[in-house]
Order: C-alpha cells, then sequence, then structure tokens
C-alpha cells in the first residue's frame, strides 16, 4: 500500500481495517509496540488500534514500547488520559498470537523487539525501511500522512466506530504534535482526521497535556544547550552531554530550529550508553532521514521524515566525545559545511550583560 497516493490512500481504509480484521480474527491477544521512547502519535495510534481491535473484535490488546516516556507532555497524556503501556522488557513478545507494531518500522533500529520476531501487523507513515513490510501479514505505510493517528482515525471512520473521548483526545494530539499543529507534512488526510477528532476530543485535558509541568532537569538541559551550541553558517550542532531522559535531544532540536538563522539542527546527547541523535530542517528539499541514514551508517541507525529524524549510536568502547566529534563531521561533510565556520550561537557569555 506503500505505493498509493494520498487519495488512493484514504479511498482504502474501509478495505484495509478489512485486511487488518482477516489477520487479527480469532486470536486471542494482540501485543502492539510504538518505537522506543515514544511520542504522543506513537501512543495514540498504539491505543487506537487497540480501541479497534478490542471493539469489534472483543481482542484483548496490550500496549508496549521500548524505551522510555520522557518527555513531560508525553507523561502527562499517559497519566491524564489512563493510558496502560508497559515497558518491553516486563513482556514476553512471544506469548500473542498478534504482534503490531505502529508508528515505526523495525529496521529503523528504534524499535526494541528482537531481530528474529516479525510483526503480524505494521502501521506507520515512516519512509520505507529497507525490505520491513516483506513477511509482514498486514502492513500499511503511509508516507504522505502528516502522522499515523491520521491512519488509525480513517480506520475508526470507515468502520463506523467514533473514538471515545479518550482516545480522540489522544489520537487529536497525536496528529496536533507530529504536524505542529498541521503546519509540518500535513496533508488532506490529516486535516480531514484533526476537524473530525477536535468536537470528539477533551480539549481540558489537551490543555493539562500541553501545559504539563517540567522538572527542573529540563530548565537545566536549555542551559547547557545554549552553552554547547555552535554553528556553522546555517548548520546548528548542539552537543548536549548526558541527558535525562533520552528525548530531550528532540526537544532542544525543536527549541533550536526556532532560531532565525537556522536550516539545519543536529543535536546530540548521551543516553543509557548510546548516543541520540535528534536531527531537524526547515529546507523542504532536505531529507532528513536520507542525511541521517548516509551520516550514521556503519555507526548505528537512524531514519525518519523529510524534515525531521533521529539516530542511535552504541558507544561499545568508544568514548562519547569520539562519537560525537565523527558525527560532526560527517554531518558537516555531508551538509557541506567547514568546520572552520564554527562560531558559538551565542557568543558572549551569558551573564555578561547582567547588571550586578
Ligand atoms: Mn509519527
Amino acid at each position: 500500500m506503500g505505493e498509493d497516493g494520498p487519495d488512493s490512500q484514504s479511498a482504502s481504509s474501509a478495505e484495509a481495517v478489512e485486511a487488518l480484521f482477516e489477520v487479527a480474527r480469532g486470536v486471542r491477544s494482540a501485543l502492539i509496540v510504538t518505537h522506543d521512547d515514544p511520542d504522543p502519535d506513537a501512543i495514540a495510534s498504539a491505543m487506537a488500534l487497540a480501541y479497534l481491535l478490542e471493539q469489534r473484535l472483543g481482542l484483548k490488546a496490550t500496549l508496549a514500547h521500548g524505551g522510555i516516556i520522557g518527555r513531560a507532555e508525553n507523561k502527562a497524556m499517559v497519566r491524564l488520559l489512563s493510558i496502560e503501556i508497559r515497558p518491553l522488557y516486563e513482556l514476553d513478545p512471544r506469548k500473542y498470537d498478534v504482534i503490531a507494531l505502529v508508528d515505526a518500522q523495525a529496521g529503523a533500529g528504534n524499535v526494541g523487539l528482537s531481530e528474529d520476531i516479525t510483526p503480524t501487523v505494521l502501521i506507520d507513515h515512516h519512509s520505507e525501511v529497507q525490505s520491513e513490510v516483506e513477511g509482514v501479514p498486514f502492513a500499511d505505510i503511509r508516507t504522505g500522512y502528516g502522522a499515523t493517528s491520521t491512519i488509525l482515525s480513517s480506520y475508526l471512520k470507515a468502520v463506523g466506530l467514533p473514538p471515545d473521548p479518550r482516545t480522540a483526545t489522544a489520537l487529536f494530539y497525536g496528529i496536533k504534535s507530529d504536524t505542529m499543529g498541521l503546519a509540518r507534512r500535513a496533508g488532506d488526510a490529516d486535516v480531514e482526521a484533526y476537524l473530525y477528532l477536535l468536537p470528539l476530543a477533551d480539549t481540558k485535558i489537551l490543555a493539562q497535556i500541553e501545559q504539563a509541568q517540567v522538572p527542573l532537569a529540563y530548565f537545566r538541559a536549555f542551559e547547557r544547550a545554549l552553552e554547547r551550541t555552535f554553528i556553522y553558517d546555517d548548520v546548528v550542532i548542539c552537543s548536549l552531554g548526558s541527558m535525562d531522559w533520552p528525548d530531550l535531544a528532540a526537544e532542544m532540536a525543536d527549541f533550536l530550529l526556532r532560531w532565525e538563522g537556522a536550516r539545519w539542527i543536529i543535536c546530540t546527547g548521551l543516553f543509557d550508553d548510546e548516543i541520540v541523535i535528534s536531527v531537524r530542517t526547515n529546507d523542504l528539499e532536505g531529507n532528513a532521514g536520507r542525511v541521517v541514514q548516509e551520516v550514521v551508517s556503519g555507526m548505528g541507525t537512524g531514519g525518519g521524515h523529510d524534515l525531521m529524524a533521529g539516530g542511535r549510536i552504541p558507544l561499545d568502547d568508544q568514548s562519547p566525545r569520539d562519537v560525537v566529534r565523527e558525527l560532526r563531521r560527517r554531518f558537516l561533510a555531508r551538509l557541506e559545511r567547514e568546520e572552520s565556520e564554527r562560531e558559538k550561537l551565542i557568543q558572549e557569555p551569558l551573564r555578561a550583560n547582567l547588571i550586578q
């Protein structure tokens, strides 16, 4: 289904659900797995798939993720919407009849499932990774969509099953955050799903999620990010050092992309013996996903979309500093910027302007 244009994709949702039910009908248990350190789109998609399978097939689904839920908004989402999602290491995936992967493909290197497990169901909007779809009984990859939540919303709509307020709120937030309020990569299908979900979502809870309180470590990360951000013309490189949670790299990358001089943001940080990479660009021709895949080749894994991407490099015996330095060298070479152009983003020491 990945080759079709967005229009034929949306028309095919009813058929897609039929094919999905073919795979899931008559089984007892399903495990729905997101990518590691799941974002709202991943969590919402898992939740909506569970809702669909439970409501229509009476199937009990368990939600699981690798990594951790670190971002304050994502923690608030799970708490305020009472979403039961468990760490993958607590479960044995082999005990489930159906294994579904949402908002992710194992080949991107950000899925905690062991390599010998082929998912039964794959629903995603990231660029297709290698021959990931081969051997998967049900795969629906719609790269033209801004969010996997949009695909799930179209499934619910196609079978005439409106989401309950929790699921609607999650899906709405999934689309809103993955598309930056329909401003990033959003197509007609995303707009349609967004408007379909809006009256069904609990906007009070949504506001509480988006304004979630953050720990002090969040502000510390900002200070460190600004202190350790260098620019090479319009390429901005930030090395955060040790991070309190892995998606801090993405949070800081989003934040730095707001700088008016930025074209590319590359943010790295250390978490759990891995260098986590988050990349953003506002260059519509940038193809961030491919850039990251090329840069990390031979070092680790990565992938993503046109404007945003990410990757992971296991340290093994290397020092974090060496890995970060090599990544910087490769990114600059790939983006054709010179190391010698290096300047600090904020030249003056932060305290220099304070009145004593
Ligand atoms: Mn997504």
